[in-house]
């Protein structure tokens, strides 16, 4: 069985819970608490040198890190990673848009001002940047969702998994989602996907990091 480690309030573990959940594949989980520097401990660093969740141990001693590749390995084979050509080029396009246009935007507003006790004065010289790079992408994700129902291949895909993660956050950190009506209605959507788990969703945690 694989080990996830993983922390409840990190959007981008949240999406390897989901998709594990989604599955209806078993795993440990390891929770790390990133806040207490448990991801930076030399015992850590020995399984993931960026110090950083979410990591899948695939097998015995060999580490997966990276969201979206850890996606990727876990829903190989499956409907929820397209395998023609173009539709697998399509998830990766939206999959690196989210980890380049979403994620260092939205999953920065996220971490500072939602789970950093006083993040935003910490922050305050970074939030406007945050704030117009992250409306800039949801107007992108608003102006493909307003002629398609999901990302890619026309159903739930890694893609919808990826992007949901901190889009599914954004009113936690200042973002209005008011003028995406349409993003608004594709969270709705993937909230009614069958077996989808809220964040706050986990298996029984096996152990603090180990
Ligand atoms: N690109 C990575 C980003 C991972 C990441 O930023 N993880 C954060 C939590 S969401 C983390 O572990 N931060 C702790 C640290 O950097 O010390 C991914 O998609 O997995």
């Amino acid at each position: 069985m694989h080990t996830l480690y993983s922390m409840h309030r990190s959007g981008n573990s949240y999406k390897v819970r989901l998709a594990l959940a989604r599955l209806g594949i078993p795993y440990r989980l390891v929770e790390v608490d990133i806040l207490q520097g448990e991801s930076r401990t030399p015992e850590f660093l020995a399984k993931n040198p960026s110090g950083q969740i979410p990591l899948l141990e695939v097998a015995p001693g060999r580490y997966l890190a990276e969201s979206n590749a850890i996606l990727w390995y876990v829903a190989g084979g499956t409907m929820l990673a397209p395998e023609d050509r173009i539709h697998r080029a399509e998830a990766l396009q939206w999959m690196f848009f989210e980890q380049h246009s979403l994620e260092p935007n939205i999953g920065a507003a996220f971490f500072w001002l939602a789970l950093i006790k006083g993040g935003r004065d910490l922050q305050q010289h970074a939030l406007e940047d945050w704030m117009e790079n992250g409306y800039r992408a949801l107007g992108v994700m608003e102006q493909h969702l307003s002629n398609y129902r999901y990302f890619v291949a026309d159903h739930y895909t890694i893609a919808d998994i990826a992007l949901y993660a901190y889009t599914h956050l954004a009113h936690e950190c200042d973002f209005d989602l008011a003028r995406f009506p349409a993003v608004r209605r594709w969270l709705d959507r993937v909230a009614a996907e069958p077996g989808h788990v809220p964040m706050d969703w986990h298996p029984e945690i096996v152990d603090a990091a180990e």
